[in-house]
C-alpha cells in the first residue's frame, strides 16, 4: 500500500477521499479563525505523501544557458531573505458538489471548505531564480515546478506559472518552508512548497523537488489536461483541453459557513457568517447578504484585517446580524461578494457548469427553517 506511510490526520476533517487523502474542515470551524490552524487546513493530494528527510533534501533549480544550476539544502534556502505573507489557498474544485447537483461532473465532492488561509514564510522565488542567473527575457516563458510525490509509473505532480509572475517581487511567490510559524506539515508539502498568492491551489506545488524555466507551460497532466474551464455545452466526447487556458488567477468567491443548510433557527435573530476572497490580489470590498433568495439585500460586516492594495492575498471573513422578518417560516440565505475591480459572482450555477466541476463561484445559498 503506497499510502501506508501517510500522516495521521485531524478527526474533525470531512474526508472526501482517503487514498489519496482529500479533506476539508467543516464550515463552522473554517471561519472560526482568520488563520486556519494547520491541523484543519484543507488537504488536496493527488498521490501518496512522500516522507522526505530534511537533512538530505535538495531543491534543484535549473539555471539558464550560461547561468548556474543550484542544488539547495534546507539550510541554503534559509540563507535567502525570509519573506512572510498571509495568503489564502483555494482549490479550483471548491464547491464542486453544487455543480454536481445540476448535472454530473468528474471530481471530488468538495463542499465550501476547499479553501484555507495561512501565514507562509520562505524564500522569495524571484531571489532564488535571480541567484541562478534567470532574467525576464521571454514573456511566454513559464516556471515549471515538480513535486517529489509520484505515481506508480514515476510521474511526479507538476504545474507552472508565468515567468513574469515568478520574477515580480510584488507578486510575492514563495518557496515556503513555514506555515503558521511551524515547519510545513507533511500533508502541506514538507519540507518546501510553492505558494503563489492569488493563484489557484493547483500551482502551489508541494514537496518541491525541481524548478526550471521553460519556453512553454508545464507538460504535466495537471497543467494541460485538467484545471481548465469550458462551456456548459462541452462534454467528455467533445472536450479539447488545448482550446482553453490553464486556470491561474481565480474569480471572486464567497460562501456562507453559518448557519448550515437545513438548520432550524430558534430565535428572532440570525447571525450569518462566511468568507469572501478574490484572485490576483484583488481585495473584496463588499459582501451582500439576502434572507429572501436575493429579493432584498443587506451589507455584511467585514473583518478588520489589513489588506494591501493589489496584494490582497487573503480572504475576508464577514458576518451579518439580522432580524428574522415576522411571519417567516423559512429563509433562503444568499451571499455574494464584490472585489475592487467590481467583479461580481454569477447568481446561479447552471450557466457556469463545466464537465470538470471547477470554478464554481455562483451565489452561495443556504436554506433554513424558522422555529414556530
Ligand atoms: N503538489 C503536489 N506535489 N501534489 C499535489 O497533489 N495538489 C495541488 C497543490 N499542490 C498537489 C500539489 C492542489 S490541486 C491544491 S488545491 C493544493 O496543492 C492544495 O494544497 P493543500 O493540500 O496544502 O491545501
Ligand atoms: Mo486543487
Amino acid at each position: 500500500d503506497p499510502y501506508a506511510d501517510d500522516p495521521i490526520r485531524h478527526p474533525a476533517l470531512k474526508v472526501n477521499s482517503q487514498r489519496p487523502f482529500n479533506a476539508e474542515p467543516p464550515p463552522e470551524l473554517l471561519t472560526e479563525n482568520y488563520i486556519t490552524p494547520n491541523p484543519i487546513f484543507f488537504t488536496r493530494n493527488h498521490l501518496p505523501v512522500p516522507n522526505l528527510d530534511p537533512d538530505t533534501y535538495r531543491l534543484h533549480i535549473i539555471g539558464p544557458p550560461g547561468g548556474q544550476s543550484l542544488s539547495l539544502s534546507l539550510d541554503d534556502l534559509h540563507q535567502f531573505p525570509k519573506h512572510e505573507i498571509t495568503a489564502t489557498v483555494q482549490c479550483a474544485g471548491n464547491r464542486r458538489s453544487e455543480m454536481n447537483q445540476i448535472k454530473e461532473v468528474r471530481g471530488l465532492e468538495w463542499s465550501t471548505g476547499a479553501i484555507s488561509t495561512a501565514r507562509w514564510a520562505g524564500a522569495r522565488l524571484c531571489d532564488v531564480l535571480a541567484k541562478a542567473g534567470h532574467q525576464l527575457r521571454d514573456a511566454e516563458a513559464h516556471v515549471c515546478f515538480e513535486g517529489l510525490d509520484s505515481d506508480p509509473t514515476g510521474t511526479a505532480y507538476g504545474a507552472s506559472i508565468p515567468l513574469a509572475r515568478a520574477m515580480d517581487p510584488e507578486a510575492e511567490v514563495l518557496l515556503a518552508y513555514e506555515m503558521n510559524g511551524q515547519p510545513l506539515p507533511r500533508d502541506h508539502g514538507f519540507p518546501v512548497r510553492v505558494v503563489v498568492p492569488g493563484v489557484v491551489g493547483a500551482r502551489h506545488v508541494k514537496w518541491l523537488g525541481k524548478v526550471s524555466v521553460e519556453p512553454e507551460e508545464s507538460y504535466s497532466h495537471w497543467q494541460r489536461r485538467d484545471y481548465k474551464g469550458f462551456s456548459p455545452s462541452v462534454d467528455w466526447d467533445s472536450v479539447d483541453f488545448d482550446s482553453a487556458p490553464s486556470i491561474q488567477e481565480l474569480p471572486v468567491q464567497s460562501a456562507i459557513t453559518e448557519p448550515k443548510d437545513g438548520e432550524i433557527i430558534e430565535s428572532r435573530e440570525v447571525t450569518v457568517k462566511g468568507y469572501a476572497w478574490s484572485g490576483g490580489g484583488r481585495a473584496v470590498v463588499r459582501v451582500d447578504v439576502s434572507l429572501d433568495g436575493g429579493l432584498t439585500w443587506q451589507v455584511a460586516e467585514l473583518d478588520e484585517e489589513k489588506q494591501c492594495p493589489r496584494k490582497a492575498w487573503a480572504w475576508r471573513l464577514w458576518q451579518l446580524q439580522a432580524t428574522v422578518p415576522p411571519g417567516k417560516k423559512e429563509l433562503n440565505i444568499v451571499c455574494k461578494a464584490v472585489d475592487d475591480s467590481y467583479n461580481v459572482q454569477p447568481d446561479t450555477v447552471a450557466p457556469i457548469w463545466n464537465l470538470r466541476g471547477v470554478l464554481n463561484n455562483a451565489w452561495h445559498r443556504v436554506h433554513v427553517r424558522v422555529a414556530p
